[in-house]
């Protein structure tokens, strides 16, 4: 084997030459982050099984963002007011933070990374606040991958500032209409196909046979994504984000995506952990925490082994 596939951390040049950070954990999981939009483009299980979806018909050209793996949104989330759609972290170069605050829940792992995005006197004129985000992703001892956020008003003016945030986080799943979204019952949403229209959630588990673009608020902290042809069930748990976004763009909308298969939307489907209903508001000096941790463990109905209800109240 490689020295390079040894170690836990390596920064090395990606598509396009961008560079990347790639995280390796002993038993052979792994997942791989750009500088560019501190983007994580791959998370692999410790069989080397891609988790997450990244489009064939990706650019990995600036300023274009990548589409697929888990872009960051923020400082907004959609694209209303003058900032692009989805903000503009996700198309920024970010730097390797190499004196980062330490984390209350400090990694006894090895296989982390921390990032760190600040505003630029250019990026000011677009948005006028200063702030410090820091980026932390973790590959657990299990494989788990873990995206710690936190974002800091450093201004100096004694202005606060608001955004909307979300991991707009892309999974591989085999077959879109075998996958099931546990966790979101009963839930309210806000319809981005029916001008935001506020519904609650009647199903007793989302199942996917159109486009699907919902806003999920108030959600519980535990979403499970079964994929029943591959057995495998993805959990999120997250904190500091109190929505899920759930989106599949379908038939129709893939063919519009120039970066995007006509029939990708087959094989994908996001679960975005965000802030969204209710911006997050920052005094100087105050700081945000978001973060989202997923893990994929195996799920066979047949054997009644898994019922999702039990890996949502599980520990
Ligand atoms: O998260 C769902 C969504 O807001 C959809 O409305 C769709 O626009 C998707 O994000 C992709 O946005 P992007 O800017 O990455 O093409």
């Amino acid at each position: 084997m490689a020295t390079s596939e040894r170690v836990p951390v390596e920064l090395c040049k990606g598509v396009n030459g961008l560079e990347k950070v790639v995280l390796r954990e002993v038993r052979g999981s792994s997942a791989e982050i750009y500088l560019y939009g501190a983007h994580v483009t791959s998370w692999k299980n410790e069989h080397g099984d891609e988790l997450l979806f990244v489009s064939a018909k990706a650019n990995f050209k600036p300023p274009k963002p990548i589409r697929g793996g888990i872009p960051i949104c923020f400082p907004q989330f959609s694209n209303h007011g003058s900032l692009e759609q989805h903000g503009f972290a996700r198309t920024k170069f970010w730097s390797i933070d190499t004196d980062p605050p330490p984390l209350p829940t400090s990694t006894s792992n090895k296989a982390f990374i921390d990032l760190i995005l600040k505003p630029t006197e250019e990026d000011m004129k677009i948005w006028p606040h200063s702030y410090e985000f820091r980026l932390r992703v973790t590959l657990g001892p299990g494989g788990d991958l873990m995206l710690t956020s936190r974002i800091r008003n450093t201004s100096a003016d004694g202005k606060p500032f608001s955004f909307t945030f979300a991991y707009h986080t892309y999974f591989s799943v085999s077959d879109i209409s075998e996958v099931r979204v546990e966790g979101l019952e009963t839930i309210d949403y806000l319809d981005n196909l029916q001008n935001k229209e506020r519904f609650t959630e009647q199903g007793d588990a989302i199942t996917f046979e159109s486009e699907v673009d919902k806003i999920y608020v108030s959600t519980p902290t535990k979403i499970a994504i079964l994929d029943h042809e591959k057995k495998r069930t993805f959990v999120i748990r997250k904190d500091g984000l109190p929505d899920a976004v759930v989106w599949n763009p379908w038939d129709k909308k893939s063919k519009a995506m120039a970066d995007f298969g006509d029939d990708e939307y087959k094989h994908m489907l996001c679960v975005e952990s965000a802030a969204v209903e209710n911006p997050i508001t920052l005094r100087p000096g105050e700081e945000w925490k978001g973060r989202q941790e997923l893990s994929a463990v195996p799920s066979s109905y047949c054997s009644g082994q898994l019922d999702p209800q039990r890996v949502l109240q599980g520990s």
